[in-house]
This record gives structure tokens, sequence and C-alpha cells, in this order.
């Protein structure tokens, strides 16, 4: 008899489980008492992916599994398909940062395009007649392109993606898609606007903003600083794709947003500010007597920077009932103060590559 499906009592593949989002939303899941299913986190621990993010997990034994793995390897994908008997699909994997897609795309064309590719073709093998299934795609506000001063992206609007890292994402989407509408796997996309919070990697504004002011060393604002972003709380972004997974309907796509506009250079100003009230600039002797506003410089723009992104999330407040419950002021103090007081994992990833990546790339840091 066919069922139907049902996230809380799942195996779950959570591919990308060892980065910012993917991690987030795995002591999210776990630490729910409603789930009582299982996860296993295949990573290819990149650059991004930190063992260390998913510290504390141990305490659901088997519930959790971590395989090291790539998602472009179709063997190791078909593997844990099989062994697992792997009914949900939540695809965070991929690379996904804009400006190391502009130095070289060559990884974001074969993770993002090929990776999904692979993971989709596993869906179709090991799902075959089955609709107790779920594969959820997780993407980005940045497949629409770049707005003027007005309106919001919607489902509806056409995509028109501009770096190598957008075209990856839009090419993953419209390939999700395709298997639903050709072979009617049960799919559903998110696209989300930029997360911040606990575990980001420093290459991304804030956190890179956070280590840098601590450091003394100067907060590089491209151009002009007046491209805009639209801010969401990790945690509530984990809750948007549970919910969609939970409730959401096969086929459908739902933009997830903070309703949360900021100008980059106002959202640094606003950051040193935070710095201030939780680490005094005065008190910290890398600063030698400046304050961390002193600190902002504006450096060559990143090319075909897109200039706004606003999300219209009115669908799955409608339809799923969701809605951010972090405010900016609150979500932004405890991300300072998660990376104030996390001083091991920074040490960590700043003895490792990156360090030596923005060296050569970013001379000017
Ligand atoms: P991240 O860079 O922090 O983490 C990516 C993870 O994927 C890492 O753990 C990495 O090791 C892993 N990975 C990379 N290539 C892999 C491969 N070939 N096989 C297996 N694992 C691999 O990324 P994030 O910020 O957590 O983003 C997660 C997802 O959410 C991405 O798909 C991204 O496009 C999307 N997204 C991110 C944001 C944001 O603001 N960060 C916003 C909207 C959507
Ligand atoms: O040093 C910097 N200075 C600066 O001015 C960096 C790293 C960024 N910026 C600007 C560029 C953007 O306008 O800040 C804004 C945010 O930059 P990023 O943190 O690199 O994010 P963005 O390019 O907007 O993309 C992010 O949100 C959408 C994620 O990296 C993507 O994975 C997600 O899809």
């Amino acid at each position: 008899m066919k069922t139907a499906f049902k996230f809380s009592k799942a195996t779950v593949l959570v591919t990308g489980g060892s980065g910012f989002i993917g991690s987030n939303f795995i002591h999210h899941v776990l630490g729910r008492k409603s789930f009582s299913g299982r996860i296993i986190n295949l990573d290819k621990l990149t650059y991004a992916g930190n063992p260390e993010n998913l510290s504390g997990v141990e305490k659901f034994g088997s519930r959790y599994v971590f395989v090291k793995g790539d998602i472009c390897d179709a063997a190791c994908v078909k593997g844990i398909f099989a062994k697992y008997k792997i009914d949900c699909v939540v695809n965070f994997a991929a690379e996904s940062h804009v400006d190391r897609s502009i130095h070289g795309p060559a990884e974001f064309i074969n993770t993002n395009i090929n990776g999904t590719f692979c993971l989709l073709e596993a869906a179709r093998e090991f799902w075959k007649d089955n609709p107790a299934t779920r594969f959820h795609h997780v993407s980005t506000d940045e497949v629409y392109g770049s707005l003027g001063p007005k309106g919001k992206f919607k489902e509806t609007t056409p995509y028109d993606p501009r770096s190598p890292y957008s075209s990856s994402k839009a090419s993953s989407d419209h390939l999700v898609s395709a298997y639903a509408h050709t072979y009617g796997l049960q799919t559903t996309i998110s696209n989300c606007s930029n997360n911040y919070g606990p575990r980001q990697f420093p290459e991304k504004l804030l956190p890179l903003m956070i280590l840098n002011a601590q450091d003394g060393k100067n907060l590089p604002v491209y151009g002009d600083g007046l491209n805009v972003r639209d801010w969401l709380y990790v945690d509530d972004h984990c809750d948007a794709i549970r919910l969609i997974l939970e409730k959401g309907v096969p086929g459908q796509t739902y933009n997830v947003g903070g309703g949360c506009e900021k100008k980059n250079i106002a959202l640094v100003r606003e950051l040193c500010a935070a710095l201030e009230k939780l680490a005094p600039s005065a008190k910290n002797a890398a600063l030698g007597g400046r304050k961390y506003l002193d600190l902002i410089i504006h450096v060559p723009d990143r090319p075909g920077h897109d200039r706004r992104y606003a999300i219209d999330f009115s669908k799955i407040k409608r339809e799923l009932g969701w809605q951010p419950s972090h405010n900016f002021k609150e979500g932004l103090l405890a991300t300072v103060e998660w990376y104030l007081s996390n001083t091991g994992w920074i040490a960590n990833i700043k003895s490792g590559s990156y360090r030596k990546w923005l060296e050569k790339n970013y001379s000017n840091r």
C-alpha cells in the first residue's frame, strides 16, 4: 500500500551538513522532540565544511551518521541510498561564495550542477513509483538577478542569474523542476535571501568583518557600499525548510526572506556599533586607539555585483504559516557573541587554507 511522506519519521540524507546552514539545520531538526527520524550527513569537507560545526550531535547516537563523500560521486550516492534506505534528501551541498565563483567557476559547475544531477538520478532510481519520498533543494534568491530600487522577488519572477554561482544554482533549480515534471519526483525548492548567524565561514560579509575588526584590520566594503541585501537569521531559514518538508506541496517553490533590507555600508556600521557594545575597541590593543568605524574602507567593486535583493515571502507565510521570528538587532548581537566566544573555532579556520587564499586574492585587506 502506498503511504504518504512523513518528515518526522524519515531517514533524511542531508548533503553539505557540515557547512553553515546545513549544520544549523541538523542541530535544529535533531533537537526537536517531534522528529524521531534519522539524519545521514554526506559532506565532502571542502574548505567550508567543518566537523566542529556538528559538535554535540554525538548524543543522538545512530540517529546521526556522517559520511565523508562527494555528491558528484554516483557510486557513493547510490551506496548511501541503498544502505540507509533514504526517503528524503535535503540538498545543501554547494560551492556557495560568489567571489570564489568569479575567481574559479569550475568547481561551482561541478558541485552545484553535476552534483545535484547525480543526487536526482539516485533518487529517480531508488524512489521509482514511491510517493512517500521528498527531494528538497536549497537554493538562493540570486537566481532572480538584481532588483531596481522597488519591488521584490516572487516565486514567479523570471530567472536572470548573473554570476557563475547564481547561474550554477539556477541550473540546478531547473534540473530539480525537470525531474518533478518529467519523472514525477516529489520535489520542493526554497529560494532564500542572505543568511547570518553562528558557524558561517568567514569569507561572507558579516563573519569576515567581525574577524577583521577583532584583529584591527580593514573592513573592506565593495564599491559605494549601497548594494542592498535582505538578511535572515539562519535558524529562521532552517525552520522554513523543516516546515516545507512537513507541510509543503510537492512540485512547489517557496521564497524565504527576512523582510530586512539593508545597504551594506549601513550593515557594517551597525556591526561596528554591536562590537563597541560587546567588545569595546578601547579595550582591544589591536585597534591602537581607533574605533571599529575607523577601520571601514571602500575597495574596488565585485565584478557584476548585483545591486539589490529583496524577497516577497507572502506565499510561505500564507500557505505554511512561516515568518521570520528573529529581529535583526537581536540576531546580530547573538551572532557577534557567538564569534567572540568561539575563539577555538576561529583559530582552527585561521590556521587552515582559508587564510592563504585570502592573502593571495585580497592583498588590500
Ligand atoms: P557553505 O559553503 O557554508 O557549506 C557548503 C557545504 O557543502 C560544506 O560543508 C561543503 O564541505 C559541502 N560541499 C561542497 N561541495 C560538496 C560536494 N561536492 N559534495 C559534498 N559536500 C560538498 O554553504 P551555506 O552557506 O551553508 O549554503 C548552503 C546552501 O544554501 C547552498 O546550496 C547555498 O547555495 C544555499 N544558500 C545559502 C545562503 C547563504 O546566505 N549562505 C542563502 C541562500 C541559499
Ligand atoms: O568583503 C566583503 N565586502 C562586501 O562589501 C564581502 C565578502 C562582501 N561584500 C558585499 C557583497 C554583497 O553585496 O556584501 C554583500 C554580501 O556579500 P556575501 O556575504 O559575499 O554574500 P552574497 O554575495 O550576497 O551571497 C550570499 O547570499 C546569497 C551567499 O554567499 C550565497 O550563498 C547566497 O546564495
